[in-house]
C-alpha cells in the first residue's frame, strides 16, 4: 500500500487539510482521509502512533486532482509555429486546415509516436494526467490500411504509456469532406474510414484496454460522417464507452449545416441521434439559445479548447447561459499551440469577460470562486469524456495527483480559497512541481522522467520532417 500526505488536497467538496491518500499496487485510491494527523485514520492507534505511522510517508504542501485533456491531435504539436503567416488570401480556419494537411501527409507512424511522447510529457509537465485523442490519420500515406489496422492509434497508445499519461483513445469515423456525402478530397485519403473500418480498429485496439487505457469512437464531425454511419458504429460499441464529435466549430460550418438539411449541427445531432451523457460535443461554438438548452439538458459534455478556438478564429462559446443551466463542460487542447490546463482555464473565463465587459464569470452559486470552479468543472466534464475513473480524489478512482510548487511566490500569502485563483489567473511560470498517475510520479520538480529521451527523438522527427515540406 503506497500513501501520500498532503498538508492541503482539493476533494470533491472543496479543500481538505491534513490528508492522507493512500492507493493500491494497481494505481487505485483506497482511502482519502482528512485530518490525518489527529490520528482520524485509526482512531485506536491514537496520536502519537499515528505520527509514527505517518513518519516516513512523503509530504506534500498542495495536492490536486490530474486535469483531463479532453481533445487532442497530438500530430499537430510538431506544427506549432508553422502556420502563423498571412498567406495571399485572409487567412482563416480553412487555411490554416490546408497546412494542416499538408503536414500530414507524409508523417509516419514512428513520426506519430514521437511527436505524442513528446506533447503528452509536456501535458504531464503542466498538470494533465489523461488525455484522449481524436485519432484520425490512420491510414498510409498512400492511402491504403496499414497491416496492423491500428497501426496508428497503437503508436499513440505506445507513447501514452511510455509518459504515464492515462489514454481515452478515440478512432475517427472520417468518411466524407463535407455535408451530403460529398467525397473526401485527395489531401483526406490518410483520414478514411467507414462504420466498419473503425470497428475494425476499436476491435484490434481491445487487448490494449486497461486500467490506464479506454477506447471509445469519434465520428470527425456530421461533414464527414453521416448519422446512418454513427448509428452503425454504435449499435456495435459497448454503452458505456465515450462518443466524441466535432461540432458547430466555424460558421461556414453553421451554413453548409442549414443549405444541405435546413438544420443546424447541433439542432440536427439532437433530432436524429441521442445526445446523452456519454457524448462529448468539441467547440459547439456557434449555437443558438435552444441548442444550448438542448446540450445542457442532454448531459453531453462540451469540450472547449479555449486557446485553439483563439489561434483558429473560431469564437466563443455561451458559456455563461450554458452553466446557469446546469451544462457540462471540459477542457482540451486541440491542436497544441499551449500545453498548459492552466492557459485554457484561462483564455476560457478571459473570453467571456471580454465579450461581456464583466468579471468572475464561470461561478455558480454554490461555488463563487473562480480559480476552484473552473478546476474543479473541467475534473468533472473531463473524467465524463475520458470514461475512466479519473477526475476527484476518490477511492475507486485512480491515483492522479499533481502537486503545486509552494516554493514558488506565487504560492505566498494565500489563503487556500484563493490557491487556484493564483494557479489559473497569476503569471506564467509553471506552478506543477510534481505529478503522479496511478500511483507512480512520472513529474519530479517540473521535469518528466524521460524527458530527455523523449525531445531528442522530437527533434530528430522534426528534422525529418522538414525535408518534405
Ligand atoms: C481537425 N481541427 O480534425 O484537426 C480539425 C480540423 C476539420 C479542429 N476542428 C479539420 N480544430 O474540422 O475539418
Ligand atoms: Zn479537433
Amino acid at each position: 500500500m503506497s500513501k501520500l500526505f498532503a498538508r492541503h488536497a482539493l476533494l470533491p467538496d472543496g479543500w481538505a487539510k491534513d490528508v492522507l491518500i493512500e492507493w493500491d499496487a494497481s494505481g487505485a485510491i483506497t482511502a482519502v482521509t482528512a485530518g490525518a494527523d489527529d490520528a482520524a485514520v485509526d482512531p485506536a492507534l491514537g496520536a502519537a502512533a499515528q505520527r509514527v505511522s505517518l513518519a516516513n510517508v512523503d509530504r506534500v504542501e498542495y495536492a490536486l486532482p490530474g486535469m483531463i485533456n479532453l481533445h487532442s491531435h497530438s500530430f499537430q504539436r510538431a506544427l506549432g509555429g508553422r502556420t502563423e503567416k498571412a498567406g495571399d488570401s485572409k487567412d482563416s480556419f480553412w487555411t490554416w486546415r490546408e497546412l494542416m494537411y499538408r503536414f500530414a501527409r507524409n508523417i509516419t507512424p514512428e513520426h506519430i509516436e514521437a511527436i505524442a511522447a513528446q506533447l503528452f510529457s509536456e501535458c504531464l509537465r503542466h498538470g494533465y494526467t489523461s488525455l484522449c485523442e481524436f485519432h484520425y490519420v490512420q491510414r498510409a500515406p498512400d492511402g491504403a490500411m496499414y497491416p496492423r489496422p491500428a497501426e496508428t492509434a497503437e503508436r499513440v497508445i505506445a507513447a501514452a504509456r511510455l509518459t504515464g499519461i492515462g489514454m481515452t483513445m478515440l478512432p475517427v469515423l472520417y468518411s466524407y469532406s463535407g455535408f451530403g456525402e460529398k467525397p473526401l478530397k485527395p489531401e483526406q485519403q490518410r483520414f478514411r474510414t467507414d462504420a466498419q473500418d473503425v470497428l475494425r480498429i476499436v476491435e484490434a485496439l481491445e487487448p490494449l484496454r486497461d486500467a490506464q487505457t479506454e477506447v471509445g469512437v469519434a465520428p470527425h464531425s456530421l461533414r464527414a460522417a453521416t448519422v446512418g454511419q454513427i448509428e452503425e458504429v454504435l449499435a456495435t460499441l459497448p454503452k458505456a464507452r465515450p462518443v466524441h464529435i466535432h461540432i458547430a466549430e466555424q460558421m461556414a460550418e453553421v451554413q453548409q449545416s442549414l443549405d444541405w438539411s435546413g438544420r443546424r449541427p447541433v439542432q440536427w445531432l439532437q433530432e436524429n441521434l441521442d445526445m446523452d451523457q456519454r457524448w462529448c460535443l468539441i467547440h459547439a461554438t456557434h449555437l443558438t439559445d435552444d441548442e444550448v438548452s438542448g446540450i445542457a439538458r442532454s448531459g453531453a459534455v462540451a469540450g472547449l479548447c479555449p486557446t485553439t478556438e483563439a489561434n483558429l478564429g473560431d469564437g466563443l462559446f455561451s458559456l455563461e447561459s450554458f452553466l446557469a443551466q446546469g451544462g457540462v463542460f471540459g477542457i482540451g487542447s486541440d491542436s497544441h499551440v499551449s500545453q498548459s490546463a492552466v492557459e485554457e482555464l484561462r483564455w476560457l473565463e478571459y473570453g467571456q469577460r471580454l465579450q461581456h465587459q464583466r468579471r468572475n464569470i464561470a461561478v455558480s452559486d454554490a461555488q463563487r470562486n473562480v480559480g476552484d470552479f473552473l478546476w474543479q468543472g473541467a475534473l468533472r466534464g473531463g473524467a465524463q469524456a475520458a470514461g475512466r475513473p479519473v477526475g476527484a480524489l476518490t477511492p475507486g478512482l485512480r491515483a492522479d495527483i499533481v502537486v503545486l510548487d509552494d516554493a514558488h511566490p506565487n504560492m505566498f500569502g494565500l489563503a487556500l480559497d484563493e490557491v487556484l485563483g493564483s494557479l489559473v489567473f497569476s503569471g506564467n511560470d509553471n506552478l506543477v512541481k510534481d505529478v503522479m498517475v496511478g500511483g507512480q510520479w512520472v513529474v519530479r520538480n517540473q521535469q518528466h522522467v524521460a524527458q530527455q529521451a523523449i525531445a531528442a527523438r522530437f527533434k530528430q522527427t522534426l528534422a525529418e520532417l522538414r525535408e518534405f515540406r
